[in-house]
């Protein structure tokens, strides 16, 4: 492992940088030749499969090339030589592992064998499949109340296994089904129903070719979904503006050089991606969109006065929307002063943002987590949609609002019945189809898990997929909480830290991964997805199973329904497993709408999109219009501020992803595109703060979290390093800095934890070690794991 550094990135995205992070990674993967072949299969629907990494939507006809760096590196992350298995298990205690990074476990490769944790030897062990869910079964039959179970879901698992989970817990008889969208985009299906009656984007690829300008807003796309980057060329090719607001400068917002065509690979060709850059600063988002509301509103009355035309769509307004009134009071009430204080912006850049906005017919608002995560994160939301309908940007071609999704299936995985809310249950169908009641009231959301856990009150828990324990907030009070759990069951391909973080019961069930090929009684498999812009589409798994005796996830999901359940004549869930054209068939029924005629349509070229009220102009809203939305309130925290944190040495932080990791799973310690090489335990700041407080480049220093509920979190040590953010920001890695996050710092109504704004105070630590293997000093704790 090399020293940590720190060095200006000078080269595009993409480019060679990324042709050669690829190659890297297939190396150290060992994928033999034929895995690299692979990657010719990537994203080439019905004989080939999803991309394991993102959500973006994949084009059709598809590219020869489909993939893009960080999906590259995840295919070869499931599709490694390496084996995690019981002799792994034997050689290694659980609190020994406990030590170990988050990178050196899953770097042992993909898990081969089921295993139960033995609390006298402190190891995992092996057991055979039939006992494992014998004493699962057992074990949830006999909780007191389906209730004090919760059933999660990481965002990757296809519609089908989706389907079968939620039918099991409904069954089983509780509506607590959180996923990984509790802390990713459930702002966005609180915000966009109300505002515009759809709970996902209302674009589809073909708008973004349509686009004639673009806002940006708080999403990283050249790491987090690096294939947009060629619509967003080539929406610059034809000269789109593309507007950003990001507090620090991205890398893919800025250059781009397509790694795929070899033109561009060959000269010193790039595209500038953002045309204007704004760095809002860190939940400033609200006031530097009512900035540019404002100067539209001057805009429109400069046109009135001078006979031009309107400014504003006032037909559209007219016509579809509600409450245009009320919000064009607020926003001409607006001083600028407070609205430079609060976005951090000038004035002027947010009225250059406006005009260039105006000047523009077709407009598309694209954004992630850095509107998600906040406090006021569906707020946020809100008032980007008002923007879009101030222009009547909502419902034609080429223009409309675009949350783009994390996790490949995420979006998808809400439409079949993932969720706690009850009102989203299709009873009615799911009565008729199964004859069983399901139940009405609502479930826990992942907030409410955690709560629930903490306070005793969750006694198991059943994971599909993911690191909950990893991913979530206050990680340091969740995991000695965790471990009074009755039973704790995680279904995985490799080995991370909730597997470490032990219940009374604990097991590890090992699955296919969704590259590889699925051979049920009826043959190989296919499976769907659906992607950031509505389209569903069907997949197959090309590579051998990385072990003998692996179990597919709708596999497993039968086999713990079976042993928990009590026999359903209306549900053969082996015959579903056998083939997963019968679970199509069962989800059309429930889901007539979106999904008639499932498994002849998921076969068309292209795949089909499920139907968007609000890309028609038909609002599924209470008012049946589309609606402006006033926020409450233009600042990001009002808990934390009432507390009087904009004290001077209160830093915002927030918590990011590296170029090299997919959420809890870190493929390496460089983040290429910010300049940092060898080392995630880092803290960027503006250079004015650290000479404001004392600091100087490398200083180890210690993240304390001002709030005032009495509990101590604290990560360190973390190198400062000065950076290009605005000043009271500083920015740090997720899941290392999540011991900062209280579990209660969440967005109001979609609770979504508030990970991009959380209140620090900093201060230098001494003792420091540069070995990333050093995983943390004793006092106070730091992020586990953190290198
Ligand atoms: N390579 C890779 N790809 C991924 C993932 C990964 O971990 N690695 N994760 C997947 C998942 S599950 C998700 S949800 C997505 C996440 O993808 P993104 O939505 O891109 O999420 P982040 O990388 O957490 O941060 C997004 C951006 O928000 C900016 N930001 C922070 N605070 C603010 C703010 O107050 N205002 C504005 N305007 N911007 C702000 C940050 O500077 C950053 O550029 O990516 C998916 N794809
Ligand atoms: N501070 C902070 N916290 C955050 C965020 C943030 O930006 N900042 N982002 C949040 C977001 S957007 C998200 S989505 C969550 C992510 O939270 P999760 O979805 O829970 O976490 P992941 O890291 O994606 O899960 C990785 C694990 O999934 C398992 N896995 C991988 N592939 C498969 C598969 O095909 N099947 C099964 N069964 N298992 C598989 C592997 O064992 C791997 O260890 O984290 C959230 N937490
Ligand atoms: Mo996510």
């Amino acid at each position: 492992m090399s020293q940590p550094s720190f060095k200006p990135y000078q080269a595009p995205s993409g480019g060679w940088g990324s042709a050669y992070s690829v190659a890297n990674i297939l190396v150290r993967e060992r994928i033999p030749l034929s895995g690299a072949a692979l990657l010719l299969k990537q994203n080439k629907p019905i004989d080939g499969f999803a991309c394991v990494s993102c959500a973006w939507a994949k084009p059709h006809p598809s590219r020869p090339l489909s993939f893009c760096e960080n999906g590259a590196k995840a295919t070869a992350w499931e599709n490694t030589s390496r084996r995690c298995g019981p002799d792994f298990f034997e050689r290694h205690t659980v609190s020994e592992l406990l030590n170990w990074t988050d990178f050196d476990l899953e770097q042992q490769g993909r898990l081969t064998h089921p295993m139960r944790y033995d609390a006298a030897s402190d190891k995992y062990r092996p057991v055979a499949w039939d006992e494992a869910f014998a004493e699962i079964g057992r074990e949830l039959k006999a909780m007191a109340d389906p209730n004090e179970v919760v059933f999660y879901m990481s965002g990757r698992a296809a519609l089908e296994t989706a389907y079968m989970y939620a039918v099991l817990a409904r069954m089983y008889g509780t509506n607590n089904l959180p996923d990984s969208s509790n802390m990713c985009h459930e702002s966005t299906s609180v915000a966009l129903p109300e505002s515009i009656g759809v709970p996902v984007a209302t674009v589809t690829l073909n708008d973004l070719h349509k686009m004639d300008g673009m806002l940006f807003f708080g999403q990283n796309t050249g790491t987090s979904s690096p294939r947009m980057l060629h619509q967003l060329q080539e929406a610059r090719e034809r000269g789109a503006p593309i507007i950003t607001f990001n507090p620090i400068r991205e890398r893919g917002l800025e250059r781009f050089v397509n790694p795929q065509s070899p033109r561009e690979m060959l000269t010193p060709d790039e595209t500038k991606v953002s045309t204007q850059y704004h760095q809002v600063k860190i939940g400033g988002d609200i006031a530097a969109i009512a900035g540019m509301c404002k100067a539209l509103f001057d805009l429109d009355d400069e046109a009135v006065a001078a006979g031009r035309p309107r400014v504003l769509d006032v037909a559209f307004i007219e016509q579809h929307t509600q409450g245009f009134e009320a919000f064009e009071a607020r926003m001409r009430g607006y001083s600028w002063p407070m609205l430079e204080r609060r976005s951090g912006l000038s004035r002027s850049a947010m009225e250059a943002a406006a005009v260039e906005y105006a000047r523009c017919d077709r407009v598309i608002a694209a954004y992630g987590m850095g509107l998600t995560q906040h406090r006021h994160g569906v707020q946020a939301i809100q008032m980007l949609v008002n923007l879009l309908l101030m222009r009547g940007n909502m419902g034609k071609e080429g223009a409309g609002i675009l949350p783009v999704r994390g996790h490949s299936n995420v979006q998808g995985q809400r439409t079949v019945g993932i969720t706690e809310k009850a009102k989203k249950v299709p009873a009615d169908n799911l009565r008729r189809q199964f004859g069983f009641e399901p139940p009405s009231e609502d479930g826990v959301n992942t907030i409410e898990a955690c709560e629930g856990i903490l306070d005793g009150r969750i006694k198991g828990f059943v994971a599909m997929g993911g690191n909950f324990v990893r991913a979530i907030p206050d990680t340091l009070q969740m995991e000695p909480a965790w471990r009074k759990l009755q039973l704790s069951v995680q279904v995985s391909t490799k080995l991370n830290r909730n597997h470490l973080v032990t219940g009374k019961i604990s097991y590890i069930l090992p699955c296919l991964g969704r590259t590889e090929i699925d051979r049920q009684a009826t043959g190989e498999q296919h499976h769907t997805t659906e992607d950031s812009t509505g389209c569903i589409r069907a997949w197959r798994g090309v590579a051998e199973p990385a072990a003998e005796g692996l179990l597919s996830e709708p596999a497993i999901v039968a086999r713990l329904a079976k042993a928990t359940l009590v026999d359903n004549p209306n549900l053969d869930w082996d015959a579903w497993v056998g083939n997963y054209g019968l679970v199509r068939d069962a989800i059309a029924e429930s889901y007539p709408e979106i999904f008639h005629d499932f498994n002849v349509r998921m076969m068309e070229p292209g795949g089909f999109h499920r139907p968007l009220g609000a890309s028609k102009r038909e609002w599924a809203t209470e008012s049946g219009k589309a609606n402006f939305i006033n926020p409450p309130s233009l600042a990001e925290d009002p808990d934390t501020e009432a507390g009087g944190h904009e004290a001077r040495d209160v830093l915002q932080l927030m918590t990011l992803r590296s170029n090299d990791q997919f959420n809890t799973t870190v493929y390496g310690y460089n983040d290429r595109f910010r300049g940092i090489q060898g080392t995630r335990a880092v803290i960027l700041m503006n250079s004015n703060d650290m000479a404001r407080l004392g600091f100087a480049e490398g200083d180890k220093l210690e993240a304390i979290t001002v709030v005032h509920d009495g509990v101590h979190r604290s990560v360190r040590p973390l190198r400062v390093t000065p950076y290009n953010i605005p000043e009271g920001c500083c920015a740090g890695y997720y899941p290392e800095c999540n011991a900062l996050l209280p579990v209660w710092h969440h967005a109001e109504r979609s609770k979504v934890p508030a990970a991009k704004s959380i209140p620090v105070r900093l201060r230098k630590v001494i003792a420091f070690s540069d070995d990333p293997k050093v995983p943390r000093e004793p006092d106070p704790p730091a992020g586990v794991g953190a290198a």
